[in-house]
Formats: C-alpha cells, structure tokens, sequence
C-alpha cells in the first residue's frame, strides 16, 4: 500500500478551479459540512447551489471542498453535491483537523468543516472562504461559574486552524450558540484580525448584531479588503475573519435569537449532547424550536456571504 505522503498528493482539483487558480482569477472556497451536518434536504441542495451561483454571480469561481475515498476534493461537480446532500443521516463523516485522517483512510464520503477546508483550499493555493458561521468556543467550554460543572474545554478546531493558515474566512459572525465573547479572545490570542463590514458590531449569526462590539469595522467591503491584503502580505501565517450580517429580511430578532439559543443550549445539556455532535445537534434544534424559521435566515446568511466573498477575492486579486 502506497499512502500518499503530502496533503497535495491527497489534492484532486476540478478543471474550472484548477485553470482559475493557474491563471490568478478568483476563487472562493466553499465548506460542506453545512452540506451535511448543518441543514436538512432540501434546503441544504438548495443552499449549496445558491452559494456557488452567488460566488459565479459577483466574479468568481467556486470551489466546494469535500472528501471522497481518500482524496480532498477542491471543486465538486453536480453530482457531488447532490450525493452528499441526499446521503442518509449518518453516512457522511464529518472532518476537521483532527479527524480529517480518519475521514481520508476509511474511504467514502466526508463532509469538510471550517477547520478541514482551510486545509485543503489552502493546499490547492485558494486564499477566500465563505462559510456560515465558524465553530469556537461553546458555552461551558471554560465551566459554567457557581454551577460546579467541570469545564468541557470543548472549543474547535476552526479557531486553531484560523491561527496558522493565511487565508480570509468570511462568515455571518461566530455561530450564536457559542460563547462568544471568549471566542473573539481566542482568535485574538491566535493573531486573527476579526472585520466586521458595514457596523461596529459583531454580527450575530442568526441575527445582526451579537451585542459585542466587533474589534475592528469597516464601512465597506473595499475596506476590509484593505486590511486583509495587508494582513496577509506581513506573511504572518494567521488567517482573517470578515463578517457580515445576515441580511436583514431572513435575521431573527436579537433578543429572539438570545432565547432559542438559550433554549437549544439547555436541552443539549438535558440531552447529553457534546463532541462533534453538539453544532449539528443545536442548529437542528433551533430550526425545531423557530419552526424552521432560523433554516431562512441560515440559508440568507450562507449565500450571502458567498457572494460577498466572491467580491472579496475580486478586489484581492485586483479585479
Ligand atoms: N456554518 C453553518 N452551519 C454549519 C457549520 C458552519 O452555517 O453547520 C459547521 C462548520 O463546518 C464549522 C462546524 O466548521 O460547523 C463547527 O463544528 P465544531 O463546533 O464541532 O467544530
Ligand atoms: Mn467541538
């Protein structure tokens, strides 16, 4: 048994990604764990589709990430996506950083989160991403205070990932069921530049603001763009975090957002749920509780930040 030896012999790349990486035109990369994990069918097809025509939409050229019997597929056709979103529950690994080895040495199909696609689009020589909502620090990561509950020091692989691959993630905020605050002090203990775009508050996943003030705000775009290119040329080796608000037609309320969060949370706790489980678990929970309408919001929030990061690696590669 030959085991290829670099993440780049592990690479197949599609032939409309590969001729755009060789030729500088932009690229966006996409996750598929959101594919999987994180929305029901069909609203996951339709959202994977809408994401990649978004990205065509503003200049670029998407690039979904998946892997498939032991190779990291950068650029997945039709059917590809078709396959994994219609999988059956279960089926369908999912793959960060620490199970990405086991996802490419058991063969079939696995889903790339956050932490897996850096790894693979950055091996393929892509420099943007869009996705939902970054994994990071989830409640009770660092104990509950005056509960006497053990700390779970369950925090993702995403924000490590974010600290030592040089590429910019555009997301809708860190995903509401975190704990956010101590989210944003990791990444800023990982060097991370975190953009708010358009308001100087972090954005909130399922509603526009998170109540925090985000680190850094841009008016625009062009803006973040700025700061990213200068981030990235210092040749620091960290990525960069842009987010934008869920548009605000699909945004839930605030404070309508806090309680089904609160909610979702406390029934895990009840549940017993925790590990790689605990995300797909509570985003499957607030759809339950919202009566789906947190599935419009995810879904407005993903394409949209598709199509602002096609924008993106337009002005990155000075299109
Ligand atoms: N964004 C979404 N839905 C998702 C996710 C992100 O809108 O399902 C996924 C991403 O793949 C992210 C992962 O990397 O959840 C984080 O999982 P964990 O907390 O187990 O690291
Ligand atoms: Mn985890």
């Amino acid at each position: 048994m030959t085991i290829p030896s670099s993440v780049t012999e592990r690479l197949l790349i599609g032939p409309e990604v590969a001729g755009a990486i060789a030729a500088g035109r932009p690229v966006v990369a996409l996750e598929s764990t959101l594919i999987s994990h994180g929305l029901p069918y069909p609203q996951n097809i339709e959202v994977a589709s809408a994401s990649e025509a978004a990205v065509r939409e503003s200049g670029a050229v998407p690039a979904t990430v998946a892997v498939h019997d032991g190779r990291l597929l950068v650029g997945l056709d039709g059917d590809a996506l078709q396959a994994l979103a219609t999988a059956p529950a279960g089926t369908v690994r999912k793959a960060a950083r620490p199970s990405l080895a086991v996802a490419l040495a058991e063969g079939g199909w696995a889903a790339t989160t956050v932490s897996a696609t850096m790894i693979a689009a950055h091996a393929a020589g892509i420099t943007v991403f869009a996705t939902g909502g970054i994994g990071g620090v989830h409640r009770g990561a660092l104990g509950v205070p005056g509960s006497g509950s053990a700390p779970t020091l369950d925090i993702s692989s995403d924000l490590q990932e974010l600290g030592r691959t040089p590429m910019v993630v555009v997301c809708a905020g860190p995903k509401a069921i975190l704990d956010v605050p101590a989210t944003l002090e990791y990444l800023e203990t990982q060097g991370v530049p975190v953009i708010s775009v358009g308001q100087d508050e972090l954005p909130g996943f399922f509603a526009r603001s998170s109540g925090l003030r985000a680190p850094f705000a841009t008016a625009d775009l062009d803006g973040a763009a700025r700061v990213v290119a200068a981030h990235l040329a210092l040749g620091l080796g960290s990525g960069a975090l842009v987010c934008v608000p869920v548009p605000a037609d699909k945004a839930l309320p605030d404070d309508v957002a806090r309680d089904v969060v609160a909610r979702a949370i406390a029934d895990a706790d009840a549940a017993g749920i925790g590990g790689p489980a605990l995300t797909p678990w509570l985003l499957a929970r607030i759809a339950e509780i919202t009566n789906g309408v947190s599935i419009g919001a995810n879904t407005a929030l993903i394409v949209n930040d598709a199509r602002q990061a096609g924008r993106l690696a337009g002005l990155l590669t000075g299109g």
